[in-house]
Formats: structure tokens, C-alpha cells, sequence
């Protein structure tokens, strides 16, 4: 697939401001400082699409995206913000995951994780509800330009340890940079095979 247009639509901070359920919807999810806005631009080719922050945890809003006047990309930021309230991080916690479980033209959730890291808690805590919850999610690695070949494949190996502690089976992965464009082509046809799948 190729992204002829993308366009901004709404930033809510409530179920009630995005729009209507009515096109098939993916959803980019994960800490502040992830790389969701840059990961944004990248697919969608224009650097000033979604604003790439420098301060972490500044605006918690949900953003729409209508690409191809034909499906919505959302971004939602999960967890870690830093420099918000325990209540006010609770409660947005509490507000994506129903919008998660009740969102119905939602077809899928991509996870962000920076591949820098080492398997965190929340992010594994986060699988597992979502596994559990029955909603399918893609792991979506991100920043795999900030690693040589070796520690990519390295802590890709602990992912994949640490997931199959859990589970049987890993659930799909795809590694991205959103400064060398790895990952898009992937990440695109996953989207295009899924919108196939959508009925209102
Ligand atoms: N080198 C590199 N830096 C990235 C990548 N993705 C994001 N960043 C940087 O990480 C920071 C946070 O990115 P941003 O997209 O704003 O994260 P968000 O808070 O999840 O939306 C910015 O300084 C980006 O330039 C990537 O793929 N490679
Ligand atoms: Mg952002």
C-alpha cells in the first residue's frame, strides 16, 4: 500500500470527541518518548504530520489520522508519563483501556517498545491483558537504527525469551527505525491485509 494522503482529524481527550467508528482503525501504543509521532511521519511521509516531541509526557491526547480518506491511524499514549499525577496517570490508563475494549472498528494495536531496552514491566504486563482481552496487538520495535546488528539480535533474543516465559507462541513482531524507513513496508502490508478484514 501506498500512503497518498494523510491527514490530521481530531486530538481528544475524551471517547466522545473522535470520530465515528466507521472506517477500520490502528492504533500506535506506548511509553512517552517511544517514537509513536516519529513512527507517525515516517509511514506517512510527512515529517510534519504528528509533532515529534523533545519534552516526554507534555500533551496526553488521543490523535486521528485519516489516511487515504480510507482507514485511521490513532495514536494513544499509554503509560509512563512522566510528569503527571498518580490519579491523572490512573485515569488515563483506565480511559484507553475501555477505548481499547469497546473501540469496534479498532482491528489491531501496534506496541511500541524501544529495542534499546531491556524487557520492561508495564510493556509485559500491557501483553498480557491485551492477550488476555482477546485484542490483537503487534509488538513494534522501534529506534533499531541507535543498535549495531549484534545488540539488535541480542535484545530481540531477550524479548523473545522473556515473552516466551509467558507463552506459548510469540505474538508478531516487526522491527522499525523511523530514521532509515526499516520496518514501513511490513507495517503497511500488515494494514492493507487487515483492512480487507473490516466490516461495519
Ligand atoms: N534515532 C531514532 N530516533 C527516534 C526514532 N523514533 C523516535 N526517535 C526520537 O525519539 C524521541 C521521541 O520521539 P517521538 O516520536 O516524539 O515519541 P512519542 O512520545 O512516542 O511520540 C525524539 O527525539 C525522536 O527524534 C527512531 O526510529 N530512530
Ligand atoms: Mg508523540
Amino acid at each position: 500500500m501506498k500512503i497518498k494522503e494523510a491527514e490530521f482529524i481530531t486530538s481528544s481527550v475524551m471517547e466522545s470527541q473522535c470520530p465515528k467508528p466507521q472506517l477500520p482503525e490502528y492504533a500506535f501504543i506506548g511509553r512517552s518518548n517511544v517514537g509513536k509521532s516519529l513512527l507517525t511521519n515516517m509511514l506517512t511521509g510527512n515529517k510534519k504530520l504528528a509533532k515529534v516531541s523533545g519534552s516526554p509526557g507534555k500533551t496526553i491526547t488521543m490523535n486521528h489520522f485519516l489516511i487515504n480518506k480510507t482507514w485511521y491511524l490513532v495514536d494513544l499514549p499509554g503509560y509512563g508519563f512522566a510528569k503527571r499525577s498518580k490519579t491523572e496517570r490512573k485515569k488515563w490508563e483506565r480511559m484507553i483501556r475501555h477505548y481499547i475494549l469497546t473501540r469496534s472498528n479498532l482491528m489491531s494495536l501496534f506496541l511500541l517498545i524501544d529495542l534499546r531496552h531491556e524487557p520492561q514491566k508495564n510493556d509485559m504486563e500491557f501483553m498480557e491483558w491485551l492477550a488476555m482481552s482477546q485484542i490483537p496487538f503487534v509488538i513494534t520495535f522501534t529506534k533499531a537504527d541507535k543498535l549495531s546488528k549484534v545488540n539488535k539480535e541480542k535484545n530481540l533474543a531477550a524479548y523473545k525469551n522473556a515473552l516466551l516465559q509467558e507463552w506459548a507462541e510469540l505474538p508478531p513482531y516487526i522491527v522499525t527505525s523511523a530514521v532509515t524507513g526499516d520496518g514501513k513496508e511490513e507495517l503497511l502490508q500488515y494494514i492493507e491485509e487487515t483492512n480487507a478484514l473490516f466490516r461495519l
